[in-house]
């Protein structure tokens, strides 16, 4: 899989991906990340990437050219109807549809993800009306740009890449693949100042482990996110 992030800060990145799984499957060359400056897109002196919004109203909107510039030159396509099933090109943005699970899960399967990070203030709508395969927000909260978005998008896809866990069940057992929480889990020391872990864990039956731990899972979903659960 390939990864190309479309951004105004692409040092942001620097070391972003040098830790832990998303390390691990670059460096088995199961992915390649690159951060892309916008700027090397553009054509004037000043390498502007910014302008002021028709119609007035504050801030700055991000220019088409550069964007579609640079999903041209990352994927050959100059409009959406170009991009073919195997590629994804992303924006990321407060409008967008929310990242689930299960759209980290389409994206992990394609060979080529473009990541655009807009800024808060707004992207020149003509990308998301003509360029772009999906809109993503990762939550209903205001970040100032795309950037850690982009963090979050990747982290989510990379770990469902094939090979890319330690051992290939554990994506499945976890949170929101079957729609409920992670069970709670604990280690050693079994009574730490007074706080005990739940004594069917120490007992070795697997079967009873199994029924406790399904039960855990609904409990902590109902109290922590019960929307889950209708
Ligand atoms: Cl993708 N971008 C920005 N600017 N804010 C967000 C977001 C994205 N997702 C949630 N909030």
């Amino acid at each position: 899989m390939q990864i190309d992030i479309v951004t105004i800060f692409p040092d942001y990145f620097r070391e972003a991906f040098d830790y832990g799984i998303v390390r691990r499957a670059r460096a088995a060359g199961l992915v390649e990340i690159k951060a892309h400056d916008l700027r090397s897109w553009t054509s004037d002196k000043h390498k502007v990437v910014d302008d002021r919004p028709f119609g007035g109203g504050d801030g700055m909107v991000l220019k088409p050219e550069p964007i579609f510039a640079a999903v041209k030159s990352l994927t050959s396509a100059s409009r959406r109807e170009e991009i073919p099933p195997a590629k994804r090109v992303v924006l990321l943005s407060p409008q967008g549809k929310q990242l689930t699970q299960s759209l980290a899960t389409e994206f992990a399967k394609r060979e080529q993800i473009v990541l655009i990070c807009g800024r808060y203030e707004g992207v020149d709508e003509r990308v998301a009306e003509a360029l772009v395969t999906d809109e993503v927000s990762i939550g209903d909260y205001v970040l100032s740009g795309g950037e850690p978005a982009a963090l979050v998008v990747v982290d989510a896809m990379v770990r469902l890449i094939p090979g890319a866990l330690g051992s290939e069940t554990s994506a499945a057992t976890e949170s929101f693949t079957d729609g409920l929480l992670d069970y709670p889990h604990y280690t050693r020391p079994p009574d730490f100042e007074g706080l005990r872990v739940p004594e069917i864990l120490l007992t070795g039956h697997h079967a009873e482990i199994e029924q406790w731990r399904r039960a855990a899972a609904e409990a902590k979903t109902k109290r922590n996110r019960p929307d889950l659960l209708k």
